[in-house]
């Protein structure tokens, strides 16, 4: 099992021309504002508030760079789609994530969270679709799962697979309150450090 011996916060940016150069395996943490981005990687890292998290959605306003283990880097994203921000600044949050995708060649994985209570609708799934056209592997988590009961998630990942499509797209589930889903996380990012 990985262990996490060491986190540090590197920095934050918004544009390309500020991302850190670490030349270390990356993986990234995007969803809708609130859905749990920045609370789940406190959890991974076992840290309570290394990220800074809130009960009010758009807390994160750039891409905060975490060197975990001097090995390999966490970014957590800017939330999409909240309804509060005026159009124009979601708008300019979507180029920020779009960029960051699309020319941030260390990124491995793109973990995609959702609340388990939400139903995916059709952005999620452009969203999928863009980032694998791209050549990224996309991970579904559902998040919160301390929300719902064992059937209720079950039947949650269920539909999920069938809107998503049957390919071999994995879906996990998580809580960070409960600290639920760490181990299968921390699997598939130990996976590609080789
Ligand atoms: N019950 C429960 N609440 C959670 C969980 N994860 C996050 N939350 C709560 O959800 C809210 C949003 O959490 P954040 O981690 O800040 O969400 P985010 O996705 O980073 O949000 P933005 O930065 O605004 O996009 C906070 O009030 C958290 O305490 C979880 O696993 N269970
Ligand atoms: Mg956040």
């Amino acid at each position: 099992m990985l262990k996490i011996t060491d986190a540090e916060f590197i920095k934050g940016a918004t544009r390309q021309s500020g991302y850190p150069s670490l030349g270390v395996s990356e993986f990234a943490f995007f969803g809708r504002s609130n859905a749990g981005k920045s609370s789940l990687i406190n959890m991974l890292l076992n840290r309570k508030s290394l990220v800074k998290t809130g009960s009010r959605p758009g807390m994160t306003r750039q891409i905060n760079f975490f060197l975990v283990n001097k090995s390999f880097c966490l970014a957590d994203l800017p939330g999409y789609g909240y309804a509060q921000r005026s159009q124009a600044e979601n708008e300019a949050f979507d180029r920020m994530l779009a960029e960051y995708v699309s020319t941030r060649e260390t990124l491995k994985i793109i973990f995609l969270l959702m609340d388990v209570r939400r139903e995916p609708k059709e952005a999620e799934l452009n969203t999928v679709a863009y980032f694998e056209g791209l050549g990224k592997k996309v991970v579904l988590i559902g998040t919160k799962a301390d929300k719902l009961g064992t059937n209720d998630i079950a039947k949650t990942v269920r539909s999920w697979r069938t809107f998503f499509g049957d390919s071999d797209r994995q879906i996990l589930v998580s809580s960070a309150t409960k600290k639920n889903g760490r181990n299968d996380i921390l699997a598939l990012i130990a996976g590609e450090l080789k």
